[in-house]
């Protein structure tokens, strides 16, 4: 008997290994077989449906992992492709702000449209909505609205209506702008997102700040982009000066010619100022000697080429500060100050390589262009304000 069921029709592998155990224990199994009150082909062919369902149970198992791995495989091509494409193509700001915000906070994004009309001169901006801002409330809320200009003329600021309470504000609002195109590609637009407070100061949720030169304004644009954090301070720009510079140590004669000056921030309504440059030194941060030129009328881009000379001893070079300002003149209020720079040995950067190039070359007057600085920076790091009285050397 024992021989006639080890060669038990072939089924899968685990019945053949059944089958081979009972030749180790053939009267144990054939017990049990024999307890159960079915014929023999049906227990065979309950175990051979077994066997297969198993079979086929254990071939899902494993279909199914290889469908999760190849699903992952294929995200992460796909977020590779998305990577590379946002490397690729400078002209998708959203994209590129998207994964730098990811690593800063949170702050929501703004949709929003730009429309140049070359004939008119006119640039028309849509705000349109904003998403996902950032809560600054304590009820878990903010009161966004925003504010829009360009950085090419800070004076003219929109404000959009206030909406209470939402991270996702519906503004469709459309604000124009007068600027000639030669400007557009220098300028900015920046779009300020900021929380309404009505017994506290507004707090800023982040702003889009979009350099109009990266722009095709051939065509209407429409787009989201994620809210950045604002810059700290707003980087006017006041206008650029050429001057030259030449000493003479032996004579101690130091020359100061002021050549020019170009995109000056406009100060009257005209949308013109009436620029002069005033030359002072100081000397150890106390005022020491002050020349101007004369007033160019109605100008941004004055030229006035009048040279200046100042007795400064060799050995006072070094505790000298030059301070170049330009000013608008007006007949009726006080004259403004449109900006300033200041050269000398505690100076930085370009300021300090002119400096220092004209005093490496003495005799030979060096020209460079300069950008002006605000007034109230510069004016700090000379420390102007403090009234100490310093002892003078010499004189
Ligand atoms: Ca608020
Ligand atoms: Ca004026």
């Amino acid at each position: 008997m024992s021989s006639i069921r080890t060669t038990t029709p072939p089924a899968p592998s685990n019945l053949t290994t059944t089958a081979a155990l009972t030749t180790a224990t053939p009267s144990f199994i054939d017990g049990i077989i024999n307890k159960i009150p079915l014929p023999r082909w049906a227990l065979i062919a309950i175990a051979v449906a077994a066997g297969l369902l198993l079979i086929l149970f254990l071939i899902c198992i494993i279909k199914c992992c290889c469908c999760k791995k190849k699903h992952k495989k294929k995200e992460k091509l796909n977020l590779q492709s998305i990577n590379g494409s946002t490397t690729a193509s400078l002209v998708q700001p959203d994209m590129d702000d998207l994964e730098s915000g990811l690593e800063d906070e949170k702050r929501g994004r703004l949709q929003y449209s730009l429309e140049y009309n070359f004939r008119s001169q006119e640039m028309k901006v849509g705000v349109k909505q904003a998403a996902d801002l950032k809560a600054m409330d304590s009820g878990g809320t903010s009161d966004p609205y925003v504010i829009v200009y360009l950085t090419s003329d800070m004076k003219k600021k929109y404000e959009t209506k206030v909406y209470r309470k939402t991270l996702n504000p519906v503004f469709n609002e459309t604000f124009t702008f007068q600027i000639p195109q030669a400007e557009v590609s220098e300028s900015s637009l920046v779009m300020q997102i900021y929380d309404f407070n009505r017994f506290a100061k507004h707090d800023i949720i982040g702003e889009v700040r979009l350099p109009l030169g990266d722009f095709d304004l051939q065509h209407v644009i429409e787009q989201w982009q994620e809210l950045t954090a604002a810059s700290k301070r707003e980087q006017e720009r006041l206008g650029e000066i050429c001057f030259s510079l030449r000493y003479i140590p032996t004579t101690s004669k130091l020359t100061v010619v002021i050549l020019e000056a170009k995109k000056l921030k406009k100060m009257d309504s005209s949308g013109l100022s009436d620029p002069f440059v005033k030359v002072q030194l100081i000397l150890n941060k106390k005022k020491w000697k002050k020349k101007k030129t004369g007033v160019k009328k109605s100008t941004l881009s004055p030229y006035f080429n009048e040279m200046f000379t100042f007795e400064v001893p060799f050995n006072q070079i070094q505790n000298v500060d030059l301070v170049i300002s330009v000013w608008d003149h007006d007949k009726v209020t006080k004259n403004e100050q449109i900006g300033k720079v200041f050269l000398g040995c505690r100076a930085t950067g370009n300021q300090l390589r002119h400096w220092s190039d004209m005093l490496a070359n003495p005799r030979r007057p060096i020209a460079q262009w300069h950008c002006l600085q605000p007034v109230e920076e510069v004016d700090n790091a000379l420390q102007l304000k403090s009234h100490f009285k310093l002892p003078l050397p010499g004189k």
